[in-house]
C-alpha cells in the first residue's frame, strides 16, 4: 500500500481557541482543511509515530468522513496501532479514560461540544497528550504554528473502513482497532462509587430521576451505566440516541437549553433529581425538585463530601476552580486545609495540577467539574457524584444545598451571555475595561468598593508557563465580583459573558433570586462596560 504525499496550501485560522479547533462544518469541509490540521499534528508529536492513537467524536454531522481522514493520515504518518471508538463514537472523558488506561501517546476528539451540529452547525478537533488531557498551549501552539507553513500530508489512497463492527483490521502498518466506547468508561465509574447504594435508591420506590442526554453522545454511556449497571427504571435517559444534528437542538445543558427537562422537576409532582450532558459529554447540569444547583456551588458540594464516596474517601488533596468560577470552592478548601488554585478558563490549566498530585477535584462555573480519575471534564461522572451522596446522606438535593449554605455561606452567582456581538465592537469594550482598571481600586462603585482590579495572568506553578490576557477581574472588599471575558469557543462573531458574583453569610436571604439578589452588581457591570452604547444590547441572550 503506497504512501501518498499530497501538496497543500497553509490556511491562516487553525489556531486552537479554550477547546480545540472549533469551526462552522463547511470549513472544515473545504478541501484541505482537516487534512493540514491533522498532519500538523503528527508533524509536532514525533512519539504518536510507532504509538497508540484514539480516536472518536460525539457523533455530529461529518464525524465519520473526519475519522476516515484521520485513520489515512495516521496511517501514513506510522502510528502503530488506533484505537477507534464502534460507529465513530467517544465522549471527550472516554477518550481521556482510554488513553490512560491503554497508555497511548494520545487521542484526537472530533466534537464542537456544545455547539449546535449538522451541515450548517458547528465542527471540531481537539488533540489529547499522553496523560487524556487536552494538549497544553505550547503544543496547540507548535500546531498552530506548522499549519502556516504546511506544504503537504501524507494518506493512503484506500476505501473506507468498517466503524460499525467491533474488531480489528489492518491500514498499511497499523493496527486498527474497533473498541466498544463505553465499557472502559462504565467499568471505572464501578471503581469511583458506591453502586450498590445507588442500586438501592434507584429501587427504593421513592425517587424518580431522569438523564437528558440531549440526543448527544452520553445515551450510550447513560443507558449503560444508569439502567443496565444501576437498575434505574427504563426510560430514565431522554434523548438517548445520538444524532448527527442532536435533533436540531443546541446541546447545551443549561436552564435555556435544557428546559423541558427542568419542567419536569417543577412542583410536587416533580423527579427528585434530574440532570444533563452536552454534545460531547464533559458537562453536566445537576437538577433537584424545584431545585437548579449552579455548576459553582456543585463543585463546593462534591468537595465538601468527598470522603463520603469510596474513591475520594481518603480526603481530597486540592481544588482548582478557573478563575471566572465563585469562590464557594475555596471556602470549602479554606475549612478542609488544602489549597484551592485559581486557573485560566479551559480544562488544559488543570492537567499540570493533577499530574502533579496537587488537586483532586476541579471545575468550571460552566456546568463543567471533573477529578484526577481522568484529564478531562467529565459530565456522567458528576451525576454519578451527586446520586452517590444522595444515597448516602438521604437527602434532598434542595437540603444538601441549603444545608451547605448554612455552614459555608452562599456565594450567588450568575453569567450572563451577550451572543453573536461584533467582533470589534466586543474587542473594543475590553480595551476600554483594560484602561480603566488601574484606576480603580479605592473607587466606589454604587454601593460597593473595588478592592483589586487586573486583567487575569496565570503562572502554572508546575512548568512556570505563563498566560495573559484571561479577563478583565473586578474585585470588591464585601467579596462581590464582576468578570468580563470573550468566548473562545464560538465559530461567528463574539460572545461576551460577565460573571458575577456576590456572598451572603445570612442563611435568611440565602433563598433569594440569584437574579434579585445579584442584581445592583449587574447595573454596575453594564454601566462600567458600557455594554449598551458599545452592543446596542440592552439585555443578555442567555443567562445561566
Ligand atoms: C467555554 C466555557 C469554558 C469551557 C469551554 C469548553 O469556553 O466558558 O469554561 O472550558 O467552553 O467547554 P468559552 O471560551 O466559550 O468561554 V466544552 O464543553 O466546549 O469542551
Ligand atoms: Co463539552
Amino acid at each position: 500500500m503506497e504512501t501518498l504525499r499530497i501538496a497543500t496550501i497553509p490556511f491562516h485560522d487553525q489556531r486552537p481557541g479554550t477547546s480545540g479547533l472549533r469551526k462552522q462544518v463547511r470549513i472544515f469541509q473545504q478541501p484541505g482543511y482537516l487534512e493540514n490540521f491533522v498532519q500538523a499534528i503528527f508533524d509536532t508529536q514525533p512519539e504518536l509515530k510507532g504509538g497508540t492513537l484514539v480516536v472518536g467524536g460525539d457523533g455530529r454531522y461529518f464525524n465519520r468522513e473526519a475519522i476516515q481522514v484521520i485513520l489515512r493520515i495516521a496511517a501514513a504518518n506510522w502510528v502503530r496501532q488506533i484505537l477507534i471508538g464502534q460507529y465513530g463514537f467517544f465522549s471527550t472523558p472516554a477518550v481521556s479514560c482510554v488513553i490512560r488506561k491503554y497508555q497511548a501517546q494520545g487521542g484526537i476528539v472530533l466534537s464542537a461540544s456544545h455547539n449546535p451540529g449538522g451541515p450548517d452547525g458547528d465542527f471540531g478537533i481537539k488533540f489529547n497528550v499522553a496523560n487524556g488531557g487536552p494538549a497544553p498551549e505550547s503544543v496547540t501552539e507548535a500546531i498552530f504554528a506548522r499549519t502556516r507553513v504546511i506544504d503537504h500530508y501524507l494518506t493512503l489512497d484506500t476505501p473506507p473502513l468498517d466503524l460499525d463492527r467491533l474488531g480489528g483490521t489492518k491500514l498499511k502498518d497499523t493496527a486498527i482497532e474497533v473498541i466498544d466506547p463505553v465499557c472502559d468508561y462504565a467499568d471505572l465509574m464501578e471503581t469511583i462509587f458506591d453502586f450498590d447504594a445507588i442500586h438501592q435508591l434507584f429501587n427504593s420506590g421513592h425517587f424518580r430521576m431522569r438523564f437528558d442526554a440531549m440526543h448527544a453522545i452520553t445515551g450510550p454511556y447513560a443507558r449503560e451505566i444508569l439502567e443496565n449497571r444501576l437498575g434505574a427504571e427504563p426510560g430514565t435517559v431522554l434523548n438517548g440516541n445520538p444524532l448527527e444534528d442532536f435533533g436540531s437542538g443546541h446541546p447545551d445543558p443549561n436552564l435555556v437549553h435544557a428546559h423541558a427537562l427542568v419542567e419536569m422537576t417543577r412542583g410536587l409532582k416533580g423527579l427528585d433529581f434530574a440532570a444533563a450532558s452536552d454534545g460531547d459529554g464533559d458537562r453536566n447540569m445537576i437538577l433537584g425538585r424545584d431545585c437548579f444547583v449552579t455548576p459553582s456551588d456543585s463543585l463546593a458540594i462534591l468537595a465538601a463530601n468527598a470522603h463520603l464516596v469510596p474513591g475520594y474517601r481518603q480526603g481530597i488533596r486540592g481544588i482548582a476552580r478557573s478563575m471566572p468560577t465563585s469562590q464557594a470552592a475555596k471556602r470549602v478548601a479554606d475549612f478542609l486545609g488544602v489549597e484551592c488554585y485559581e486557573t485560566p478558563t479551559g480544562w488544559k490549566f488543570f492537567g499540570n495540577l493533577l499530574d502533579a498530585g496537587r488537586i483532586t477535584l476541579c471545575g468550571e462555573e460552566s456546568f463543567g467539574t471533573g477529578s484526577d480519575h481522568v484529564r478531562e471534564k467529565d459530565g456522567l461522572w458528576a451525576v454519578l457524584f451527586w446520586l452517590n451522596l444522595l444515597a448516602v446522606r438521604q437527602q434532598s438535593v434542595a437540603e444538601i444545598l441549603s444545608d451547605h449554605w448554612r455552614r459555608f455561606g452562599r456565594n450567588f452567582y450568575t453569567r450572563h451571555d451577550y451572543e453573536g456581538l461584533d467582533l470589534k465592537s466586543a474587542e473594543l469594550l475590553i480595551d476600554h475595561l483594560r484602561r480603566l482598571l488601574p484606576d480603580l481600586p479605592g473607587h466606589q462603585l454604587g454601593a460597593e468598593t473595588v478592592s483589586y482590579a487586573d486583567d487575569f495572568a496565570y503562572t502554572d506553578p508546575i512548568d512556570g508557563s505563563r498566560t495573559e490576557r484571561q479577563g478583565i477581574r473586578i474585585g470588591f472588599a464585601s467579596g462581590a465580583r464582576i468578570v468580563y471575558r470573550l468566548s473562545g469557543t464560538g465559530t461567528s462573531g463574539a460572545t461576551l459573558r460577565v460573571y458575577l458574583e456576590s456572598f451572603e453569610p445570612d442563611p435568611d436571604r440565602h433563598q433569594l433570586d440569584p437574579q434579585e439578589a445579584l442584581r445592583p452588581l449587574v447595573l454596575i457591570a453594564r454601566e462600567l462596560a458600557q455594554i449598551e452604547t458599545r452592543t446596542g444590547r440592552t439585555e443578555p441572550d442567555v443567562i445561566t
